[in-house]
């Protein structure tokens, strides 16, 4: 059921598969196209969910999490994002464009940690209510490069899942194109080893014809 008049869209892929570069062209162009955006990401978004991200992704020592925590954190940062953000701003008509959302979940706890996809996808459904994206994008890129990628940002320590071997990476790039293929009415995937500009295009075209043709 459709609980909004604003539109809603999430960009998904594997470590440095360019979600925040596609995001900001994105937007440019929405703006110029005189629509009201707001930008955010996951997990954060809201003072509450920031603060779990910290917990999550931090400095802290806690190499001793288990997936089963993990998930749940992450779905709590969804759960508040979804309420105190998400369903007022669609409500005002805006474009929405959130760095993951619930697709993160089902493939990095669901398919690369291997909890059991009933609970997962149980707690999911649990945190977003009835709100689910209108246009998921997923952006590809192999396994090595999203490492590489990872390896080459300044100034940036690889945060806990990001150390992750690279069968997990691999697990991560196989599951979302699992889910691609599964649902190709809401994800589109798009060949994120191109060149930035021809990314965005591909980007541009998927939003133009879903919503302004
Ligand atoms: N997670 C998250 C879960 O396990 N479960 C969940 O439910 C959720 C919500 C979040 C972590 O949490 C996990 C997944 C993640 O491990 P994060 O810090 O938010 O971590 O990091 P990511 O989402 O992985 O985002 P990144 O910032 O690492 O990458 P982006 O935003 O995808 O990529 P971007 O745009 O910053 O680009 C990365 C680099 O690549 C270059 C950029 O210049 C940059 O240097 N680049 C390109 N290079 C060549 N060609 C292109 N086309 C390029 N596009 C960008």
């Amino acid at each position: 059921m459709k609980t909004n008049k604003g539109v809603f869209i999430t960009f998904e892929g594997c470590e440095g598969c360019g979600k925040t570069t596609q995001i900001g062209l994105l937007s440019e162009r929405l703006q110029k196209a005189n629509k009201q955006i707001l930008v955010t990401r996951e997990p954060g978004g809201t003072t509450v969910g920031e603060m779990v991200r910290n917990i999550l992704i931090g400095s802290g020592d806690i190499s001793k999490m288990c997936p089963e925590t993990e998930l749940l954190l992450f779905a709590a940062c969804r759960a508040q994002l979804v309420r105190e953000v998400l369903i007022p701003e669609l409500k005002k008509g805006k474009f929405i464009l959130c760095d993951r959302f619930l697709d993160s979940t089902t493939v990095y706890q669901g398919i690369a940690r291997q909890l059991a996809q009933g609970p997962v996808k149980a707690i999911n459904d649990f945190a977003v209510g009835n709100l689910m994206p209108d246009l998921t994008i997923v952006l590809d890129i192999p396994s090595e490069e999203s490492r590489l990628r990872v390896q080459r940002r300044v100034n940036s320590v690889p945060d806990r899942i990001e150390r992750e071997s690279i069968d997990f990476y691999a697990a991560v790039r196989e599951g979302y194109l699992y889910l691609a293929k599964e649902l190709p009415e809401r994800l589109v995937l798009i060949d994120g080893s191109k060149d930035v500009n021809e990314v965005s295009q591909a980007v541009w075209e998927a939003v133009e014809t879903r919503f302004f043709k």
